[in-house]
């Protein structure tokens, strides 16, 4: 052999045997090919059989360069932050605008995502012409029928899943809150609103959302007592949300207990508004501290076969809500300002990883029936 021959020779060996090596590496390292940090959020929830979503600003939708991106490659559900809310779609009674709402419906069938339609009923973000009058119960009642039906009915078939109900129970864990609608329709609200909403879109999925009702409290056991309720009087209710509005308090006591008792009257279960409120300007081991609530939080609903998904309140600190209503606080979110990813990112997805493998454990585990 030439000396040349042996070494081409030696070289292809050595070249075989570098290939070799990383293909074991990236095996070892990923879900589907893909190196560790480059596997997409909703890619590690699908092989954990749940969705992943985020609430998605107007705004920063239309002109926020790589808002779209990371929204489209991160993400399997998308829910409006505030465009579907009675005050976006009908400032002015009878006056309808849509835009805002289309476009991210566009965008969430253009990127095989489902959507979280949000509100139907709420105390907050409502026009003028409702608030400023008196109402009787019978024209109350109308107004609300023909806003479940126009809202639901122009996205039929491409809102997949609807908060009809937000935030209904008082704060104190003593009967509803108050508000216009409470006030004006009394027990008849929910019940009422269930059943407009599911003749208005049969095939949606509906849901009461509700805040500050995570863990096991006053407040979460009066709204239990008023969802098992609903169930036994057969009105249409198919899953329950819990925001998981959290901060460095962590997760309330009880959390997964109440995922489960829910889940237990035959719902699905989801967290529909997480984030982790810092006090800003954040240090290392507060940003530690937020990655470990947020990796608890997929965990738990992970280990709870009903829980449908986790929504994240914002997906970056450039668009979140905190600070503008908390003064001092922020970083809230899984990326940065510039969208990169935080602690919190990285916690999240692994735990979202881990899940996947006990998820599919689980399920291949179970005999077929
Ligand atoms: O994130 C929303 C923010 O942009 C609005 O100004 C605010 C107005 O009330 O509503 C925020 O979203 C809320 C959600 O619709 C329902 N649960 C509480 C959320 C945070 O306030």
């Amino acid at each position: 052999m030439t000396r040349r021959r042996v070494l081409t020779v030696l070289f292809l060996g050595a070249a075989l045997c570098v290939a070799l090596l990383f293909a074991v590496v990236i095996r070892e390292t990923s879900v589907g090919g893909e190196p560790n940090g480059d596997v997409p959020l909703r890619r590690l929830a699908a092989d954990a059989r749940i969705d992943v979503g985020t609430a998605v600003r107007g705004p920063a939708l239309r002109d926020y360069p790589g808002y779209r991106a990371e929204l489209a490659r991160e993400f399997s559900t998308v829910t409006p932050e505030n465009a579907m809310k009675w005050d976006a779609i009908e400032p002015v009674r009878g006056r309808l605008r849509w835009t805002d709402a289309d476009a991210l419906v566009r965008f969430a069938r253009a990127n095989d995502q489902l959507v979280r339609g949000h509100t139907l009923v709420w105390h907050n973000q409502l026009p003028r012409w409702l608030t400023g009058r008196e109402w009787s119960a019978e024209a109350l009642g109308r107004v609300l029928r023909d806003h479940i039906r126009t809202v639901m009915g122009r996205y039929r078939g491409r809102v997949a899943e609807w908060d009809v109900l937000n935030e209904l129970t008082a704060d104190s864990g003593k009967g509803l809150r108050t508000s216009l609608w409470s006030d004006v329709l009394g027990e008849d609200l929910a019940p009422k609103a269930l059943r407009w909403a599911r003749e208005a879109d049969p095939d949606a999925e509906l849901y009461w959302n509700e805040i500050a009702a995570d863990g096991l409290s006053r407040k979460s056991d009066e709204f239990y007592r008023r969802v098992k309720a609903l169930v036994a009087d057969g009105v249409p209710l198919d899953g329950v949300g819990f925001q998981a509005h959290f901060n460095l308090d962590g997760v309330p006591k009880g959390f997964e207990a109440n995922l489960r008792r829910f889940a237990d009257l035959g719902l699905d279960v989801r967290i529909t508004e997480l984030d982790v409120a810092l006090e800003v300007p954040a240090d290392d081991a507060a940003r530690k501290a937020q990655a470990d609530i947020y990796a608890q939080v997929a965990r738990a609903c992970l280990r709870v076969p009903r829980c449908a998904g986790i929504t994240v309140w914002g997906f970056t600190d450039r668009f979140s809500w905190i600070p503008a209503s908390q003064p001092g606080a922020g970083e809230a979110t899984l990326l940065d300002r510039g969208l990169d990813p935080k602690p919190a990112y990285r916690a999240f997805a692994e735990a979202l990883r881990a899940g996947s493998v006990a998820r599919s454990t689980a399920a291949d585990a179970t005999p077929s029936p």
